[in-house]
């Protein structure tokens, strides 16, 4: 396991979040990572020893970004859109994560994001303290937030439309949207006015929620990001892209 570590500040005007928590750091170009405490807790344990009972859990910063972090072997993030307008269509392997709360302009239709992480190699014992997101804007949507939300539901990358989340298994809710789809409290909102870099930290439910991933893989069925009543476009860069450090990319800051 690597520990990584992000230095650089967020610009201002890039980020906007309503989530609680400590100031976001922008991703490195060459996507890595620091720890943010360099200096570990005095009676933090030594070695693997850590993760015994009563022992200090595991310290430091991990990312996960497909084919950069936490090494140039991981492709644990699968991201997708899903489009009203081409129900049946996945955009499993596109370019760009789009969301849209008016897509094509002016007949109300929606764009809604997936995105998804494995986080199963952090060591045991992981205790999530502060999350943040990482994405690359490739179009910005000025002034206009949009929502991220706990998927409940398993989907497939290649194969999830806006009428099902996998072949043959229909969303309860078209585009994700039902109940057992996704949950209902958000978690932090990006507001991007400008295409590049940004970063969402998410407050104490998202913190929560992720946790929740590490302490049961079988309950990671990643994010969605959503606003149906906005008209500006938001698209991010997916991890198809070519430029690693352009994919979207989740650190979770390890604490107690
Ligand atoms: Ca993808
Ligand atoms: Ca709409
Ligand atoms: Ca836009």
């Amino acid at each position: 396991m690597t520990v990584l570590a992000a230095c650089a500040e967020a610009r201002p005007g890039q980020l906007d979040v309503d989530a609680s928590g400590p100031p976001a750091d922008a991703p490195r170009s060459d996507g890595a990572a620091v720890n943010d405490d360099a200096a570990p807790p005095v009676d933090a344990a030594p070695d693997d020893a850590a993760v015994a009972d009563g022992a200090a859990p595991p310290t430091g910063t991990f990312a996960f970004q497909n084919g950069v972090a936490p090494t140039a072997g991981y492709q644990g993030c699968a991201d997708t859109y899903l489009a009203q307008r081409a129900a049946d269509t996945s955009h499993g392997g596109a370019s760009t994560l789009n969301v849209d709360g008016d897509d094509p302009n002016l007949t109300g239709q929606d764009l809604h994001i997936l995105v998804r992480w494995d986080v199963t190699t952090l060591p045991a014992g992981a205790r999530a303290a502060h999350i943040r997101i990482a994405f690359n804007v490739a179009d910005a949507a000025a002034n206009q937030a949009y929502q991220l939300f706990a998927l409940r539901r398993a989907w497939v990358e290649d194969e999830a439309t806006w009428q099902r989340a996998a072949a043959g298994t229909p969303w309860q809710g078209v585009g994700a949207s039902g109940v057992e789809d996704r949950a209902a409290q958000s978690l932090g909102s990006v507001r991007a006015s400008d295409d590049g870099p940004i970063v969402v930290t998410l407050g104490a439910a998202g913190v929560a929620v992720v946790q929740g991933w590490i302490d049961d893989p079988s309950t990671n069925h990643g994010l969605t990001i959503v606003g149906d009543d906005n008209t500006n476009g938001l698209d991010l860069d997916a991890s198809d892209v070519d430029d690693g450090p352009h994919r979207p990319r989740l650190e979770i800051e390890l604490g107690r």
